[in-house]
């Protein structure tokens, strides 16, 4: 795994985009560095080095059930989903409950890029260069309680605009959870764009959740709840099949899934004549979030 820290946004950042962003921080720094409240320029610590996959790849190939099940469904589908107004309830153990509006909820907050890996549950694999909140300041923002051990995600359920919700292919509202200390890992991202652009109907606009070290299926898309609780919380797959999808999901090579390896994964877009790579534990993220789970059986708590 290899991070840089000399990796630079306009590596992966269109050119229009890029000097069009670039005049802008020339004007931003010329006032003042620390008064920056563009997204960082250059990618953190936290980003990874390798090529990043086509905007056209990652937003043509998608997972977002609510709008049917292949993998094109969520782009042809997703147009007819309204983003605005777009309001978030904040609820349980928190000292600032509260319906927000989006920006309400992240005002203040710094827009981050990151280029992350991203690994399916289904052995597919891509790298995505988002934009978004570190987690862990929107929930220090609104005030964990000392009882809140775990923080629940809910998404947005409206059948008319979201097609596969009229279908019972999952229980609606999809849901995910994480673990306190892993909801404020500094790599656990709320993200709103990617490639300097909003982002797409279809990766889960307006804001969607990123677990670069976790399973795909963590990352919940189009949130419209933000529980603080004292109990793991009910989530989608693992509702559907619990021998099959846990809890934790974390990428490990080492543990399979009942019906298919998780040693390797395709990248998408690759082609044919570059062949599988092998899955990294924790997806590669293993130096930043191993001793999350240190004592843990990671094979009881797949
Ligand atoms: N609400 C919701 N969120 C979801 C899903 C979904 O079906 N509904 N699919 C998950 C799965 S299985 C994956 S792999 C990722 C896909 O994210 P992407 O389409 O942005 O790559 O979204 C996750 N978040
Ligand atoms: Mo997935």
């Amino acid at each position: 795994m290899s991070f840089k820290s000399d990796l630079r946004w306009s590596d992966v950042t269109p050119k229009s985009l890029y000097l069009n962003r670039r005049q802008i921080m020339t004007g931003a720094a010329a006032l003042s560095a620390a008064s920056l409240t563009a997204p960082a320029w250059a990618a953190s610590e936290f980003s990874t080095d390798e090529a990043p996959n086509t905007f056209e790849e990652i937003s043509g190939y998608n997972n977002y059930y609510e709008f049917g099940t292949s993998k094109e469904d969520p782009a042809a589908n997703a147009g007819s989903l309204t983003t605005k107004p777009w309001s978030v309830v904040v609820d349980g153990l928190v000292d600032k409950p509260g319906t927000y509006d989006l920006g309400d909820l992240l005002s203040g907050l710094t827009v981050e890029e990151r280029i992350y890996r991203f690994r399916c549950v289904e052995a597919w694999s891509m790298i995505i260069p988002w934009q978004g909140i570190q987690l862990s300041n929107l929930l220090t923002k609104l005030g964990p309680q000392p009882g809140a051990k775990f923080v629940a995600f809910e998404t947005l359920v409206r059948p008319e605009e979201m097609i596969g919700q009229q279908m019972g292919i999952l229980e609606w509202p999809y849901r995910e959870g994480l673990r306190m200390d892993e909801a404020m890992h500094p790599l656990t991202l709320m993200a709103t764009g990617l490639y300097d652009r909003d982002l797409p109907n279809q990766n889960g606009a307006p804001i969607r959740l990123v677990t670069p070290w976790k399973y795909g299926f963590k990352s919940i898309k189009s949130i419209v709840r933000i529980s603080f609780v004292a109990d793991m919380p009910p989530t989608t797959w693992n509702m559907m099949a619990a021998n099959e999808y846990g809890f934790y999901a974390n990428v490990n090579p080492e543990v399979d899934h009942p019906r298919w390896s998780q040693a390797s994964e395709r990248r998408i877009g690759a082609g044919l004549l570059a062949g599988r790579q092998d899955t990294l534990m924790f997806n590669g993220y293993a130096d930043q979030v191993a001793s999350l789970y240190s004592g843990m059986d990671l094979a009881a708590n797949y």
